[in-house]
């Protein structure tokens, strides 16, 4: 199986951890796209991704996933005595899929669009508008206040141990860095919960 990524993308990290933290990295051929040169906008990726996005998984017989949590999905289900990152009872699976996707919608996505509309990292391939940028970066400070307010009490988003919910809220807080959005000293929370995830091995893949 190969996957489709780049390195430094928060995107690809996301499948990266889930598939560390389930002891699988070893299971793919990980190959790199470079965004900036456009290896992701040719006939040949297109074919494999029409959103041209990375990741993208190819499984052996040729068959292509893409989306991260798709992917993510793919492994939960294939290697079920690998730890579970997406819940394992009907409540669970239904909080992790809550946070996932609050994560995705009012925390990952808005620095995206903030990224991409202040840095004019894609401008050959988009029309960046800075204020929509600004504007994203305000949804992502706001999200960062709510989820130390959820830490207070808890090691862990939900379910009392580390779920995809939190690799995805890392990976994010992590991304944000580079629009220059950070952990604000007084999010003393978000900032335990922040460093106890950082030291686990997958933050390194
Ligand atoms: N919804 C997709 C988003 C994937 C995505 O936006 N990937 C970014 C890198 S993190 C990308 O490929 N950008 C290249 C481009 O926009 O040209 C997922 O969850 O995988």
């Amino acid at each position: 199986m190969k996957i489709f990524e780049t390195k430094t993308a928060p995107n690809p990290r996301r499948v990266r951890m889930f598939m560390a933290e389930k002891g699988l990295l070893e299971k793919a051929e990980f190959i790199e796209i470079d965004l900036q040169k456009g290896e992701n906008l040719t006939p040949e990726y297109v074919a494999r991704n029409p959103m041209k996005k990375v990741p993208v998984m190819e499984l052996d017989d040729g068959t292509c996933v893409a989306e991260t949590m798709a992917i993510c999905r793919y492994f939960e289900e294939s290697y079920p005595d690998t730890p579970t990152l997406l819940g394992d009872t009907p409540l669970e699976k239904a909080l992790i899929e809550q946070w996932v996707r609050w994560i995705e919608f009012y925390f990952f996505s808005p620095t995206g669009m903030c990224f991409q509309h202040t840095s004019g990292y894609f401008k050959d391939r988009m029309n960046p508008i800075k204020e929509w940028g600004e504007e994203c970066g305000q949804s992502v400070r706001k999200f960062m206040a709510f989820l130390n307010d959820q830490l207070a009490d808890k090691e862990y988003i939900c379910c009392d141990r580390l779920t995809a919910a939190d690799i995805n809220a890392f990976t994010t807080v992590a991304f944000a860095r580079v629009v220059n959005i950070r952990i604000q000293p007084e999010q003393t929370h978000l900032q335990a919960w922040y460093d106890r995830i950082k030291v686990r091995p997958s933050a390194q893949a």
